[in-house]
This record gives C-alpha cells, structure tokens and sequence, in this order.
C-alpha cells in the first residue's frame, strides 16, 4: 500500500472523527492508499501532544505554517473554524499539497471562489467533508432517484433542528462556541446546519435557482469567551427558507437551534411522481420508501434497514441486520477519497462542488436581509 501522510490542523470534535475515519478505513476498505497519521497542528503544544498520543499521530506542530511546508507530510486536513480555511487551504495548494476541508468550505462564495482558483491552479486533490452523504441509507436514496425510481420530483423538503444555544448564558467565541461568533462562522445556522442540507439537497436533485429567506437571532447579545465583554450576536439563530430547483421542483429548509428537545434531527423527504423518499439521521439507518405502483392491497410506506450487504458501504462492515452508525460516514469519505486518488476520479464533493453550496447561502442570506428572492449564483464549470 501506498502511504498517505497526513497532516491535522485542529482537534476538536471534527479533528477526532477524521482521524477516526484514517485510522479505520484500512482495515474495512481494500485500498491503494493507507493514511499515516504524521502530524497535528493546534496552538497548545501540550493538548496537541495529549491529541497526538490518543490518536496515534507521529508528531505536532503548534504554527500551521510550518505543518504546510513540512516535506514529509501529502495532505492538509483543515479542522478549524470557518474564517481560517481560506487561508490554510491556499497556502497548503501553494505548497503542493492535497486538501481536505472541513465543511462550509467558506465564509462565503468570493471567498470560495479564490480557494477553487488556488487548489485548481495548483492541481492539487481536494475535498470537503460533508459527510451526511456517506450514510448508507442516504446514498441509497441517490441511488432510487438516478434508477428513475421516484420519476419526476416535485418536492424537497429539508430540516436541521438542534436546541444547544437556547441559554442565554452561553458565551461566543472559543472551543467549539465559534459557531455562534459570525467573525470566526461567517453565518449561523445557514453555514452550519443549512450548509448540509444543501449539499445533500443539490446532489439529489440538481441545482437551485432562486431562494426566499428569513432569519432570526433570538439572543442578540452574549459574552464573548475571548474579550471577556457582552457583544452583538451576528449570527442567524435560526433560518427557514423556500427553494425553486432547475428541474421545476420546489423546495422548503428550516434550521434552527432552539427547537427544544431536538439534538441533531436532520431530516429530508422527496415526493416524487410515482414514489417518495424520507430520512432520519436520528434513525439514520432507515430509508423511508412509499411506491405507487405496489399492489393497492399492500401499498404503504416500507422502512428499509439499510444494512445488507448490497446496500451502499454495507458489505464493507458486518452481517445484515447489524447497524453502523455517524463515525462510519467519515470512514466511507476517506475510502471514497483514496479510492478516487487511485482511479483518478475525484471523490465529491471537491471545493468546485462544495462553492455550489456557498453561493445559495450567499443567495439565502442576502434573502433575509432584504426580503425578496433572490437568484443564486450559477457555478461556473471547470475551465
Ligand atoms: C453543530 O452543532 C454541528 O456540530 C455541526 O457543526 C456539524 O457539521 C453537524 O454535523 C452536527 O452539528
């Protein structure tokens, strides 16, 4: 096998389940490529080194510069809030670097676009992890739909719902509560929650053309961990928005994080003409299915466990019947990733893909502002 020395920035949640999914994926997946867990990077020497114990990881770093110049290292993996990708990701295409990137690519989609430009100018592999794609159960739903299975889609209909900022006391800023700073997220839930429902959303069904918005931020001040002072919240709390796709059908997302007592319930459906689909990430392996061409007497909705070995990934991992969970979806992306370094055909989604997803939350959110709809802008194909 042909070694793959990785290089980590960051460590926090997303930091462990990559390596998680580097560590795995060799021993479920027959590969050309096996990562090596060469180096960390975080600015505390000694929680980087408590990391790189735990995990298994060669070596640390505490300057992220230094990590990009190393010769010894093939890939970046970028695991740090939003505001630092860009940076990151342009210096590692400079340097020659593969990258991978945490999910929302961007701050937004100027920004998107010159990270597409650096990383395509470069020639370098890339990726951004949005996992929910790898779920077994949902890439069985892309599978229905491009067998025809669903026919002409008329609806989507989209939901992230999780309640962790609903105390007032909770700080901006810092370890993980970035995600509620707008300097380091660049967006609330649209960037955070809405970002993944839009990637599964496009891959299903193609592009969206035209969105209207509305946002809320229902704590509008809150300390921040970092200046110790009381600030404005710039982030959306939450977002619900309305969505014309090119194919003609029409769309509805909401995201929030004071929808009390839901802890991280992603769910999509799709009516099609002749059947629909619906998913659950909190039974994520479950596919919801109803066909109108069933026999009247037994027509219904059926739920299909989604672990036999002809299911998507499912022959990788144990006997039917048993289930595999959240961590899995980041083992499947790193095998898609090698598998696509082998065959020399990209694993999606690359940054070009990931950019789609930035301009409709650039679209949605200029929407809530001012309170029209809005088009969004068209990705441009590879030159
Ligand atoms: C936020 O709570 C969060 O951790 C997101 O940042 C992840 O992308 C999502 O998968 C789960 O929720």
């Amino acid at each position: 096998m042909k070694p793959l020395r990785i290089g980590l920035i960051g460590y926090g949640f997303m930091g462990r389940a990559h390596s998680n999914g580097y560590r795995k994926v060799n021993n479920f997946f027959d590969l050309e490529y096996e990562p090596v867990l060469k180096a960390v990077c975080a600015r505390n020497q000694e929680n980087a080194k408590a990391f790189a114990a735990k995990w298994g990881y060669e070596s640390v770093e505490t300057d992220w510069r230094k990590l990009v110049e190393r010769e010894d290292i093939d890939l970046i993996d970028i695991c740090t809030p939003n505001n630092t990708h860009a940076e990151i990701a342009m210096a590692a295409a400079k340097a020659g670097k593969m990258i991978l990137c945490e999910k929302p690519l961007s701050m937004n989609g100027k920004e998107g676009e010159q990270m597409v430009k650096a990383i395509e100018k470069a020639g370098v592999p890339n990726m951004v992890w949005y996992n929910y794609r790898r779920v077994p159960a949902v890439t069985l739903a892309k599978q229905l739909i491009d067998e025809g299975k669903l026919g002409r889609i008329f609806h989507y209909r989209a939901k992230f719902l999780q309640d962790w900022t609903i105390n007032a006391d909770l700080p901006q800023g810092g370890a993980g509560l970035w995600r509620l700073d707008l300097k380091a997220a660049g967006s609330g839930v649209t960037g955070d929650l809405l970002a993944h429902c839009i990637d599964t959303a496009i891959w299903l069904n193609g592009s969206i053309d035209r969105v209207s918005a509305m946002t809320e931020t229902f704590i509008k001040e809150r300390k921040h961990t970092l200046t110790g002072k009381v600030e404005k919240v710039g982030i959306d709390d939450a977002c619900a928005f309305l969505a014309r796709f090119s194919n003609g059908s029409l769309a509805t997302f909401e995201s929030t994080r004071y929808a009390r007592g839901h802890k991280a319930l992603y769910t999509f459906e799709i009516n099609g003409e002749h059947a629909s689909i619906a998913w659950d990430l909190h039974d994520l392996h479950r596919l919801q299915y109803y066909d109108h061409r069933d026999a009247g007497i037994v027509r219904g909705w059926r739920s299909i466990h989604v672990t036999d070995g002809d299911h998507p990934y499912m022959g990788k991992w144990w006997v039917p019947g048993l289930q595999i969970g959240y961590e899995h979806t980041f083992v499947h992306q790193v095998a898609d990733f090698l598998q696509g370094l082998a065959n020399k055909k990209p694993a999606s989604p690359t940054f070009r893909d990931a950019l789609e997803t930035q301009y409709i939350c650039d679209a949605v959110l200029k929407s809530a502002k001012t309170g029209r709809w809005e088009k969004v802008t068209k990705l441009k194909s590879r030159k």
